[in-house]
């Protein structure tokens, strides 16, 4: 057995992302990821880092990110490391006109080796290895795939042998996701196998491989909560024999000390006021503070679910929001609304039916909508309908309180 050489293959760090607006600890978390990757790269002796795109998360990155991410790559340089890199979607040019991205800087400032060609790939090669790199290009993958071979092809035709060789891809690979949508299928990328040793791709956030030979890491950082079901995503460690063109692959994301995530779902159909529930919101904030994690602060994703007992107006998820956030135990909160309306749906009403009567129709419907009109809904609908006429008539202000006042004053008695 010869010697082996070590490459950190990531993707998708993502740097700079502005997550759950303006949060300076989320966008700091992202170049850490990418700082701790480096320092691991450093540790363990790689000799390479790939980065197969979206190493930022804009094209109009911010000062400091580029600050951050150009610290760890000067590291990295001065450490030896030789670090490659292709666009991904999210590094498009800062300015089209001008087509220069801020991975265009970073090989300006002989921090990374970028691999551009949007046709054939770009070539790298020394004494260990050769890395094709191939840039998004989107639905002009297949194509590109099919001069990429053509071009190694004709390389070992008149070189006789080939090196180790990687191909960096930033594409989604057909049946990886759910949704199975991809760039690339199995049958574009098959018959580079005879050229190629390992395929290290990027642009899905999901960690998979195929065959010991396709490798996608998946992103270092939370990007999105779905892809906290996940937790191995993030980098992989490949030892190669340059020799024998052997490699084996390690995937090391759990490792990354990236910011946790707590996603709860709240049960709302027991609460028949918004009072209610905001007094079961503070058990939930109770339960979820014993256990929180022991290091970082955590993201905490709430999802409010079942069907709402009161009107929708009455859910004021931004109140919710703060209250979680104003415990302090978290780095960020989210709050999503998945409730359901009681009696949902309007039911349809004839074409013949007076416009008074429809309007009186859909009154009751709204107020049949919550717990606390739902009785009195016939009430509540006679009252909307005279103060709606009596907006038309001009009516004045004073008078419409009058009204409502009377109203209240004649409220039946238990309610
Ligand atoms: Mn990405």
């Amino acid at each position: 057995m010869g010697r082996t050489i070590r490459v950190l293959h990531i993707a998708d760090l993502h740097c700079g992302l502005d997550q759950y607006g303006h949060n300076p600890v989320r966008r700091r978390d992202s170049t850490e990821a990418f700082r701790w990757l480096g320092l691991t790269a450093v540790d363990t002796q790689c000799s390479y880092v790939i980065i197969s795109g979206d190493l930022f998360d804009t094209r109009a990155i911010d000062p400091l990110t580029l600050h951050e991410v150009v610290h760890v790559l000067t590291f990295l340089r001065d450490d030896g490391m030789t670090v490659l890199a292709i666009k991904g979607n999210h590094e498009l040019a800062h300015r089209s006109y001008e087509g220069i991205s801020w991975l265009n800087y970073l090989e300006k400032q002989d921090l990374i080796t970028l691999l551009d060609d949007p046709i054939y790939g770009e070539i790298f090669e020394d004494e260990n290895l050769r890395v094709v790199g191939l840039p998004w290009v989107g639905s002009q993958t297949k194509q590109a795939l099919s001069s990429i071979r053509q071009e190694l092809a004709d390389i070992t035709a008149v070189r006789g042998s080939t090196p180790y060789t990687i191909l960096m891809l930033h594409a989604g690979l057909e049946g990886m996701l759910n949704d199975h949508s991809g760039n690339v299928a199995m049958s574009d990328l098959e018959p580079l196998y005879p050229y190629v040793n390992c395929v290290a791709m990027g642009h899905v956030h999901k960690d998979y491989e195929v065959k010991d030979w396709i490798y996608n890491p998946g992103s270092p950082e939370t990007c999105s909560v779905e892809e906290t079901q996940w937790p191995d995503r993030g980098a992989y460690l490949i030892d190669i024999n340059p020799e024998t063109h052997e490699h084996t692959a390690q995937l090391i994301g759990r490792d990354i000390p990236r910011r946790p995530f707590m996603v709860e779902t709240a049960h709302v159909s027991a609460c028949q006021t918004p009072e209610q529930l905001y007094t079961s919101l503070g058990t939930t904030l109770r339960k979820v503070s014993e256990h929180l994690p022991h290091t970082e602060p955590p993201v905490f994703h709430l999802s409010l679910i079942g069907e709402l007992k009161f009107a929708h107006a009455d859910l004021n998820v931004a109140t919710i929001r703060e209250s979680f956030e104003s415990s302090g135990l978290f780095t960020a909160v989210v709050v999503n609304d998945k409730t359901t309306a009681r009696n949902q749906g309007i039911t349809t009403i004839g074409d013949e039916v007076p416009r008074q009567q429809l309007d009186i129709e859909v009154y009751n419907q709204l107020f049949q909508q919550d717990v606390r009109s739902e009785a009195q809904c016939e009430r509540y609908s006679a009252l909307t309908q005279s103060l709606k006429n009596r907006v038309l008539q001009g009516a004045s202000t004073e008078e419409m309180l009058t009204e409502i006042r009377a109203f209240n004053a004649a409220q039946p008695k238990g309610e």
